[in-house]
């Protein structure tokens, strides 16, 4: 069975435009990573969990291929599965593998802002778990949090892939604190994270010699030509990806080659680009355990279990409301 909501409306459109035009007047510039995922974008993010210099993948897909039957026993054998920026869920089966297994497998719930990519997922997931009831959502988890279906039975929300490293701190804490409202004493928080690491590993994370990272980066720009009107030209960009080691993350961001003027018709609106001017298209923050006992702490959440990755380059910890 599937069953999938969408959340896309004109408040998301008006939200998009109100964004873009706070973003574009911000000095220094920026733009928010959730306009990524159109269909290309998805496309070109699974693209990156394939490539030789991203580790974060491989690692979280190692942790979860060893250790989903414990993590499935920790989190009390729940019966729903609510995954956050679910994307292609690559991962998620092993989780889905492991309720299964322990019989309690009955609903799994995509939240996704990308409704092509929650349609394909859901799709293949009801095909390859019989029985199995896809309840998705197509909405930005930031603002429709509240929107997930309770679950009897206890749910596990698990929030892969690292995504959480790419919220600022303050609205990172007002989700986990909306998050950890809505969870009953039974639910479990699975959430993945990217450890603090060396430059040159992260730098490279993100700038990969193929270049796909920078495609992906530039896809935001083709974005807001489509969806603003907007008359970017990719070619007149270039990726930048640099690890600022005061803040623990990634800062990656598009600089202007040229000295331009890019006209947004949609917003009636025309921004000025110095030559090298750059814009903060996204961070990626990495974390350490002792972080993250003190930002759940700090959201009323506990946290229970840490599950790493060989070379402990990646956590995967499971958190329950204090
Ligand atoms: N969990 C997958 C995908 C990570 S990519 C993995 O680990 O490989 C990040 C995912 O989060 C994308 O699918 C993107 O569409 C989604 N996403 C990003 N910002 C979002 C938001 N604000 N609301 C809902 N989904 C979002
Ligand atoms: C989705 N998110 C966790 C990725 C990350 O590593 O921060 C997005 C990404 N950006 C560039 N490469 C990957």
């Amino acid at each position: 069975m599937i069953a999938i909501e969408v959340h896309l409306d004109a408040d998301t459109a008006a939200t998009m435009a109100r964004d873009v035009r706070d973003g574009l007047s911000a000095e220094p510039k920026e733009l928010a990573p959730k306009y990524f995922y159109d269909e290309r974008g998805s496309q070109l993010f699974e693209q990156i969990t394939e490539l030789e210099e991203y580790y974060p993948t491989r690692a979280e897909r190692a942790i979860l291929a060893e250790r989903s039957a414990e993590i499935v026993t920790a989190a009390g054998a729940p019966r729903s599965l609510v995954e956050l920026g679910s994307g292609s869920a690559a991962k998620t089966r092993h989780l889905l593998d492991a309720m299964r297994e322990a019989g309690c497998l009955s609903t799994y719930v995509p939240v996704d802002i990308s409704e092509e990519i929650t349609h394909e997922t859901a799709g293949l997931l009801v095909e390859e778990y019989p029985g199995l009831a896809v309840r998705g959502l197509v909405c930005d988890f930031e603002q429709h949090l509240e929107r997930i279906p309770d679950g009897e039975g206890g749910r596990l929300i698990a929030f892969l892939g690292g995504t959480v490293g790419n919220l600022y701190p303050r609205p990172r804490h007002d989700f986990l604190v909306r998050l950890r409202d809505l969870m009953g004493p039974e639910d479990r928080l699975l959430l993945g994270t990217d450890l603090v690491k060396g430059r040159e590993r992260l730098e490279a994370a993100y700038d990969d010699a193929s270049g796909v990272t920078a495609e992906f980066n530039k896809n935001v720009l083709a974005v807001l030509n489509r969806e603003l009107g907007a008359d970017f030209d990719l070619e007149a960009f270039e990726h930048v990806a640099r690890y600022d080691e005061v803040e623990a993350r990634m800062d990656i961001r598009l600089r202007s080659l040229v000295r331009q003027t890019v006209r947004i018709d949609g917003l009636d609106l025309a921004v000025e680009f110095a030559a090298g001017e750059e814009m903060r298209t996204e961070i990626s923050t990495k974390f350490t355990y002792e972080q993250l006992a003190r930002l759940y702490a700090e959201a009323g959440l506990a946290l229970g279990g840490w599950f790493t990755d060989l070379d402990c380059d990646y956590a995967l910890s499971l958190a329950r409301p204090l």
